[in-house]
């Protein structure tokens, strides 16, 4: 950076769906001193990261794609993870975006020290930079639960985000522990070749029925291809019937009543034994926690090498596993489907803002942050799909876009108007989370269900409104609610032209 251009330095944290979107939005704004760290050997994040068997997205492909990259001819209603996988590669070598990103690059500490963030590598390289943006995404950590005796175990143990080729599973006794969205994938995906599969539930989840795998037609692949201006018009219809499932799930409504209703309508057709049934039936509202989607899972569960166990599960031997009951089940695989560390975000990374404040400190009673993306105590730094980010309700390809405009406003200050230092203040972040507080009270996530939505203290990590309301505080931000400090005492011309303007 020299004193004449002042173009921003800018180090984005991932290379996942979001660092892609927020690479792509700053280069389109002429911010292109830019470097994505990631610490993956390729981009993608979630979906680079897991490639366990029957990952499918269970959101349509017309929506689960990036604005500037609308893809005409996605394979099926819902996408295969390789296929999505394929497309986030596509998109970076499409648009250029290669030349930024440093592959293998695993950020360990960054520290905002004399008004620049230091950012390092665990391969011991540093970079200088004006701006850090944490794209570092929610469901990114395995959560691998204590159970006594797993590391006794003397088959292979594989979590789904890890997931290991080798590891054979064909004409096996598989052991498939969890039934959030993978675990429902994984064991209709392993059951067909297995020996057996043990699918061990702690709580039933509902699960609405979906033809997942249809087909999109060759012809509306081939009408899109040839008609952008169309591709641009399905997706805005699909975005708009987005927000009918935000409203679903955010307010109380018939319209909640109604997809409830097809939800348990779903398990009562196709589950016609009636003790099976009452054992795969939970104990709260359906989409309490994040709905899952499958087409096969109800149907896979009755085949007669499938087995539910809601007993819990009590240890791990070094053949199988023993439930509460004191029965044990030989297994020669576990398959860990038990989720993720959703609240950890750029931790476990050293992250320090200003006087030294570490992350940790500041995230003391959970992640919290001014409208996704400002951190008090972080100056010149911004979370894309930060704490409150809309996993179960916005399109977050949309909410990641927006955001990262949403920064440029911020670079775009940093190389015109003087500014140095930009910080949300404590009051305003403090407003704004007890407004979501408050927002998340008539929420469906709140009616009595335990998920890994919820942050230690008890409150609910998401985004409580709607998408025009998320539109509308993310379309510029509101300076007063930053604290902004200049390169000279002085504001520039510019910026003394500006303040004119707005008095
Ligand atoms: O993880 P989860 P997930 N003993 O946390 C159980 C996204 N996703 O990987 O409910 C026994 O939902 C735990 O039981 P309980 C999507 O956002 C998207 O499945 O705590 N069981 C639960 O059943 C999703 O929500 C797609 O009682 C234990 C399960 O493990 C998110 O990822 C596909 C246990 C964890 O469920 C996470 O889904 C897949 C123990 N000790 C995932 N510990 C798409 O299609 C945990 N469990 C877009």
């Amino acid at each position: 950076m020299t004193a004449a251009t002042r173009n921003p330095r800018v180090c984005v944290i991932g290379a996942g769906m979001a660092g892609i979107a927020t690479a792509h939005t700053f280069v389109q704004a002429g911010f292109t001193d830019l470097v994505v760290l990631e610490k993956g050997s390729d981009v993608g994040g979630v979906w680079h990261w897991n490639r366990y068997p029957g990952l499918t997205c269970d959101v349509p492909s017309q929506i689960y794609q990036l604005s500037f990259a609308l893809k005409p001819d996605w394979s099926q209603v819902c996408a295969t993870g390789e296929e999505i996988q394929r497309y986030h590669r596509d998109v970076v070598d499409r648009l250029g975006l290669d030349k930024y990103i440093r592959l293998n690059s695993e950020v360990v500490a960054a520290e905002f020290t004399g008004g620049r963030w230091r950012v390092e590598t665990r391969d011991g390289h540093v970079e200088e930079a004006d701006f850090v943006v944490c794209a570092t995404g929610v469901l990114h950590h395995p959560a691998v639960p204590n159970i006594p005796g797993l590391e006794s175990f003397e088959g292979p143990v594989v979590h789904t985000a890890r997931w290991d080729d080798s590891v054979a599973t064909e004409g096996k006794r598989i052991a498939v522990i969890g039934t959030g969205s993978t675990g429902v994938q994984v064991v209709s995906a392993l059951q067909p070749a297995a020996r057996s599969i043990a699918h061990f539930v702690r709580s039933p989840q509902w699960v609405i029925w979906a033809p997942m795998t249809v087909r999109q037609p060759r012809l509306v692949s081939r009408v899109l291809a040839g008609a952008p201006l169309l591709r641009r018009a399905v997706y805005a219809v699909a975005l708009q019937a987005a927000n009918l499932f935000t409203d679903v799930v955010i307010r109380p409504s018939w319209r909640r009543k109604l997809v409830q209703a097809y939800a348990r309508l779903s398990l009562r057709v196709l589950v016609r034994d009636r003790a099976l049934r009452e054992k795969l039936t939970p104990d709260y509202q359906p989409l309490c926690k994040r709905q899952v989607v499958s087409g096969t899972y109800y149907r896979t569960i009755v085949k007669p090498n499938a087995e539910l166990v809601t007993e819990g599960v009590a240890s791990v031997t070094p053949t199988g596993i023993r439930t509460d009951d004191g029965r044990e089940r030989p297994v020669d695989v576990i398959v860990l489907a038990t989720g993720f560390k959703a609240h950890n975000y750029m931790r476990p990374m050293d992250l320090r803002g200003k006087d030294g404040l570490s992350i940790d400190e500041a995230w003391a009673d959970g992640p919290r942050a001014y409208q996704m993306t400002a951190i008090p105590g972080f100056p010149n730094l911004f979370t894309v799909l930060g704490p409150n980010s809309p996993t179960g309700s916005v399109p977050l390809q949309y909410s990641a876009e927006l955001t990262a405009k949403y920064i440029t406003h911020w670079l775009r200050r940093f190389r015109d108007d003087g500014v140095r230092t930009v910080e949300v203040t404590d009051a305003a972040a403090k407003h704004f989370n007890e407004g979501v507080a408050e927002a998340l009270g008539p929420t469906v996530w709140n009616t009595g269900c335990n998920s890994w939505y919820f942050n230690q203290d008890g409150s609910v990590d998401l985004w409580p409104y709607d998408r025009k309301t998320m539109k509308a505080m993310l379309t510029a931000p509101d300076e007063s609610d930053y604290e902004v400090t200049y390169e000279s005492e002085e504001p520039s011309r510019r910026e003394r032209a500006r303040s004119a303007s707005t008095e």
